[in-house]
């Protein structure tokens, strides 16, 4: 059965092997079998402190890393979400039925007002909701995402429900997809999650130079007397998986038996790094020379996108009394 897929990504920083493992790999394998649409987030970029200056660039970058890593525009819609204006509209909208109680639930909510204490605005508390309205906006049933984003899912879930209750049933109740890889910790401190806003020695990200990624690995922690249960060896093994799943069950052997070295686990796995991401950087280089081509395919995108957000806004402006 084909599914409508919706997912998106924040232009707050360079893309890294969590975002990937996480999510864009599994986007890229969706689109042959799926209706696929994938956005760049760049209101809900706005809900930390950023340089509006640079905006513009990092949404470039974004799509540079969209497109370098598979996605297809022939198969897929890529667009900017501030480009089809009706997920703010969809997302006021959500606001009115979304109890305060359960956006006050949100882990991904108290971890970031936690990161940004002199900037916690109202726009970081409603965040799911937009997030809600913008899967919903399309009537998406999948959203392809890694693990720290499923609730924000399940808050989704919960918001067409009672949307339907309240206006008739109007959307689908969408699920998560989630990989094997879909949490990928921060080398130097793997109790947190990779994250691009944690700073650049708590990721590698997809275009970090084969010197950079050796030394990243080489660096990261291991807390070797935590043995198997240690997170920073757990995480060598889950990014070492998902790239090269026999070299993995070797050295998950050799871990067990007590004969493993861990400066050889890191070299084969900075290596596996390096060769995968090897032929994503060799095409981003090639479309940062087509940035013009890259424009062109958003704005087709937000055309795309833009006709299908009209006909839901259409039919819930009527169903909630307003037009
Ligand atoms: N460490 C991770 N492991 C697996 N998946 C991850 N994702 C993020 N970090 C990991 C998934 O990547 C997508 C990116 O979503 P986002 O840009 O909206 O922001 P995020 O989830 O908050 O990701 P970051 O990298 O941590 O960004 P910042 O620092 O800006 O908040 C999502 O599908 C996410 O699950």
């Amino acid at each position: 059965m084909k599914n409508l897929i919706f997912s998106g990504m924040q232009p707050t920083g360079a893309l890294h092997l969590g975002n990937y493992l996480g999510a864009l790999k599994q986007w890229v394998d969706l689109q042959d079998e799926h209706n696929c649409i994938f956005c760049i987030v760049d209101y809900h970029a706005m809900t930390i402190d950023y340089n509006p200056k640079k905006m513009p660039e990092r949404i470039t970058e974004l799509a540079l890393d969209y497109l370098a890593a598979g996605l297809d525009p022939e198969k897929s819609i890529i667009f900017i979400q501030s480009h089809v204006p009706e997920h703010t509209e969809l997302a006021w909208i959500f606001n009115t039925i979304t109890p305060l109680g359960e956006l006050e639930r949100m882990t991904q909510f108290k971890e970031k007002s936690a990161q940004h204490r002199k900037n916690v605005n109202a726009g970081l508390f409603t965040y799911p909701i937009l997030q809600a309205a913008d899967i919903l906006l399309y009537k998406a049933d999948r959203v392809p995402v890694g693990e720290d984003q499923v609730q924000h899912v399940e808050m989704t879930r919960d918001i067409a429900k009672k949307f339907n209750k309240k206006f008739n049933k109007t959307f689908p109740e969408p699920k998560p997809i989630l990989t094997e890889a879909a949490r990928i910790m921060s080398p130097t401190d793997p109790t947190k999650k990779m994250s691009k806003s944690l700073g650049d020695k708590h990721y590698i990200a997809l275009t970090d130079s084969a010197d950079v990624i050796r030394k990243k690995i080489r660096s990261a922690v291991t807390d070797t007397s935590q043995g198997a249960d240690s997170p920073g060896v757990k995480n060598l093994f889950a990014i070492l998986e998902a790239f090269d799943e026999d070299a993995a069950k070797g050295f998950k052997m050799e871990h067990k038996s007590g004969s493993l070295k861990y400066s050889d686990l890191k070299d084969v796995v900075a290596n596996t790094i390096i060769g995968h991401l090897a032929p994503f950087q060799e095409r981003r280089r090639e479309l940062e020379a087509e940035k013009e081509r890259v424009a062109e395919i958003l704005i087709n995108g937000a055309d795309q996108a833009q006709k299908i957000a009209q006909k839901t806004m259409q039919e819930v402006r009527k169903k909630i009394g307003v037009r």
